[in-house]
């Protein structure tokens, strides 16, 4: 399966992102902390034109600390630029956000310290308007554990007087790399019914038994001669009950299982990527 989803509203965002963009002082990319490389939307680094840009790695309660910690220094290196670290139980504040922002915008204009204006954008899913929340320290954007919930751009006064946007969650017209796409699609950036989820799951068991054989047999006390999908899709099914016709895994259910249990943290914490040496 080739997985592409370019829905006409995201190329509708980024015709919206690109007009207000000459009033931005930064920018707030959001990338998930599990595949800082993937989660990364290449046509964002040309519609921000060289602004300061904050990255903040979130989702970083799902992804493996010391490797968020080495993207976090990659990242800080690059020009223009900081990265920060946001998740569930370390969570940052509209002061960190406030002083990076000033920080980076190395502008006389004192104007623009006491009342700049920032947009967040990234791709969808990656938690977005729950930062944006998180810094309004209210609840002015609806938020949901499914891609494509924000859809159209909204903008939040915070009480220092600087601006913040939110803005729907983009991807790209094609996606160039597969194993990227797949790794898009297991941390739930692509509609689901846009992919064959048994295909995304396959995807992830292979991964997993291949790299995190452990972290499986500990769960699902699976026995140590499991190391393919299949056997390993047949002894889930059996364990959770999803049995299909002839006793075999419904690898629909199973499918969902595994990534329901994945995309939680019940399975642990995942850094799929890491940063180049
Ligand atoms: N585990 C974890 N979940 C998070 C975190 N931040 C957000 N979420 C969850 O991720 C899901 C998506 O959050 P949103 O804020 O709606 O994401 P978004 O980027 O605005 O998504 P779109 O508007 O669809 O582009 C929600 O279920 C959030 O509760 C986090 O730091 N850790
Ligand atoms: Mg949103």
């Amino acid at each position: 399966m080739t997985i592409s989803w370019y829905p006409g509203h995201m190329h509708k965002a980024s015709k919206e992102l690109v007009k207000i963009m000459h009033k931005m002082d930064a920018v707030i990319e959001v990338l998930d902390a599990r595949i800082p490389e993937s989660s990364c939307n290449p046509l964002l680094a040309s519609i921000h034109e060289g602004r300061p840009c904050i990255r903040i790695l979130n989702k970083s309660d799902l992804a493996d600390d010391k490797v968020t910690a080495a993207w976090a220094a990659h990242f800080s290196k690059m020009e223009n630029s900081a990265c920060l670290i946001n998740g569930k139980g370390a969570q940052l504040s509209r002061a960190d956000i406030v002083k990076t922002a000033k920080r980076l915008i190395k502008n006389t204009d004192d104007t623009v310290l006491i009342q700049g204006q920032i947009v967040i954008d990234g791709i969808p899913n990656v938690g977005k308007s729950s930062l944006l929340n998180l810094f309004a320290e209210r609840k002015v954007a609806n938020t949901g554990n499914e891609p494509a919930i924000t859809k159209g751009q909204q903008r939040v006064k915070l009480q220092e007087g600087w601006y913040l946007i939110d803005t729907p969650g983009m991807l790209w017209p094609k996606l160039e790399d597969q194993e990227s796409a797949y790794r898009l699609a297991i941390t739930g950036t692509i509609r689901s019914t846009a992919v064959e989820v048994a295909d995304i799951a396959w995807f992830l068991a292979e991964l997993l038994l291949r790299d995190y054989p452990e972290r499986l047999a500990t769960r699902y006390a699976l026995p140590s001669s499991i190391t393919e999908p299949e056997p390993f899709f047949d002894a889930l099914a059996k364990q959770r009950g999803s049995i299909g016709r002839g006793g075999r895994a419904d690898l629909n259910k199973t499918a969902v299982i595994l990534l329901n249990e994945f995309r939680s943290g019940k399975l642990g914490t995942f850094s799929l990527e890491t940063p180049p040496s």
